[in-house]
């Protein structure tokens, strides 16, 4: 399997569906942690810490990545980071977690539907590779 720096650097952004798509449409299987209407979380397949969860929007809108963000989508942004803090409380991770949004290819982006990633479980360092 690429690296996700690999993968990053070979995906193109794009508004196309992603695998998050087949995701959300039930189409391949996830282990699901939380879903509404409005998000899905989700363990990532090649966790990166003891608990890795990506949180996304059901209905992209357009929002491939943060960057790509517009002031309708600020709702969504709120949900998503709200959603981060509920499962990290599900998740039980009292001590603390990491949030991060990777964006664009320099940001190491590899799946263009944004998601928020929940990585807990383990001490972080300073600065991020
Ligand atoms: P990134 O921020 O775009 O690099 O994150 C994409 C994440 O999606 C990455 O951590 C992958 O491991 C994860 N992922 C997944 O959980 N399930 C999949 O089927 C695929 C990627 I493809």
């Amino acid at each position: 399997m690429a690296s996700e720096k690999e993968a990053a650097l070979a995906a193109a952004p794009s508004d196309s569906p992603t695998i998050f798509d087949k995701i959300i449409n039930k189409e391949i299987p996830a282990t699901v942690v939380y879903e509404d209407d409005k998000v899905l979380a989700f363990r990532d397949i090649a966790p990166q810490a003891p608990t890795h969860i990506l949180i996304i929007p059901k209905n992209k809108d357009g929002l491939t990545g943060l960057s790509k963000a517009e002031e309708r989508h600020t709702e969504i942004l709120g949900c998503l980071l709200y959603t981060a803090k509920l499962v990290a409380k599900q998740e039980g991770l009292e001590d603390g977690f990491r949030i991060v949004i990777n964006d664009g290819p320099q940001g190491c982006q590899s799946v263009y539907h944004i998601h928020v990633h929940l990585l807990g479980g383990r001490q972080m360092n300073w600065p991020p590779g």
